[in-house]
């Protein structure tokens, strides 16, 4: 790569100017950019399942109304995000693909069971919340598409966290079966949350470069920080208790304190052998091989309508 042009790149970054697609950019920024945007687009689509499983379920029509619109609103991230890979220069179908071949990574979260009706409470508040802590520094990322599909994906996932706070809170109030259905989805998902923020600073191979191009503007332990910081006081006013014996509060330094996190059961569903990797892979695939006569329905009335306007 012609060092004069990295040179340029680099001080417009600096310069806190935004890359857009036709750009010149080197190939590292290019490649780590697609990395992460299609694995953001994956954990968007594998995200729908979770919830998925509860849609039928909800226990009245206004949550079931909610849900819906919720699970709806991630597919549509999903196809954004995938869009804004393509300015890139990559084709979405090679994603898709490396999605149902399993090569794909996709956030950890969604490997894990949805078990009660609490669990689509905590997944706003907690998986939700933690994504908006993500992303919202993710909209000042250097690559504009990428800024921009961020700014409006955090709009939405306020709404998001706010259905599945408010479901927490109204349990919190509800039945002691109530608040022992929430305390047990809080327990399960505590952990996986905090997960979601990627591994610890000293074991991020990706963060130096994407730190120095800006696309990560905050480390994955700093953002884990503010998570914790900001999700304490909500567990407290709702009287839910955080599965952590070691959290504490340093007046200090001002941060909630947290214990070690299990980091072999990080890398082990990282690795595709968490509780639910084979079981979203399989539903993704038969999703796609269900579909597969609509796709070819689309196709034969597309080539009918052309023949038709050439004739
Ligand atoms: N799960 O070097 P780093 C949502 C991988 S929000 C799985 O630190 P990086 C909304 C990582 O890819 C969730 N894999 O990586 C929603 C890398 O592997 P590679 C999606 C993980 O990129 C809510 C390796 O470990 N959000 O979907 C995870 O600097 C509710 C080393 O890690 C985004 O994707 C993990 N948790 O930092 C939907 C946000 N963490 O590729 C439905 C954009 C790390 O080298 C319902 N992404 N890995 O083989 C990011 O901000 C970053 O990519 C991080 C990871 C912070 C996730």
């Amino acid at each position: 790569e012609d060092p004069a042009l990295l040179a340029a790149f680099e001080a417009r970054i600096a310069a806190g100017e935004s890359i857009e697609p036709k750009d010149w950019m080197p190939e590292r920024y290019r490649k780590q950019l697609t990395r992460m945007m299609a694995q953001h687009a994956h954990s968007e689509i594998v995200g729908m399942l979770p919830e998925g499983n509860w849609i039928t379920r909800a226990p009245s029509l206004r949550r079931k109304m909610s849900l819906i619109a919720k699970v709806q609103d991630e597919a549509g991230h999903g196809l954004y995000i995938y869009c804004g890979t393509e300015t890139l220069g990559v084709d979405r179908h090679d994603l898709f693909n490396q999605l149902l071949d399993g090569s794909a990574k996709y956030s950890s979260i969604f490997n894990y069971p949805t078990l009660s009706w609490a669990d689509m409470g905590v997944i706003g508040w907690f998986v939700d919340g933690a994504a908006i802590v993500n992303q919202t520094v993710l909209a000042k990322a250097s690559y504009g598409p990428y800024a921009r599909a961020m700014v409006r994906i955090c709009k939405e996932e306020n709404f998001h966290k706010r259905q599945g706070f408010e479901i927490c809170a109204t349990l919190a109030k509800g039945t002691p079966a109530q608040k022992e259905m929430l305390q047990d989805a809080v327990n399960r998902f505590w952990w996986p949350s905090l997960m979601m923020f990627g591994p610890s600073d000293k074991d991020s191979p990706n963060s130096a470069e994407l730190l120095k191009w800006r696309v990560k503007r905050k480390t994955n332990d700093e953002l884990r920080q503010r998570f914790v910081n900001l999700t304490v006081p909500q567990a407290q006013a709702i009287g839910v208790t955080l599965p952590d014996p070691d959290l504490k509060y340093n007046a200090e330094t001002k941060n909630w304190e947290f214990g070690e996190i299990d980091w072999s059961e990080f890398w082990e569903v990282v690795q595709g052998n968490g509780p639910c990797n084979a079981e979203r892979l399989a539903a993704r695939n038969k999703a796609h091989d269900d579909g597969q006569w609509v796709r070819e329905a689309a196709l034969a009335h597309a080539a009918k309508r052309s023949a038709k306007s050439s004739a």
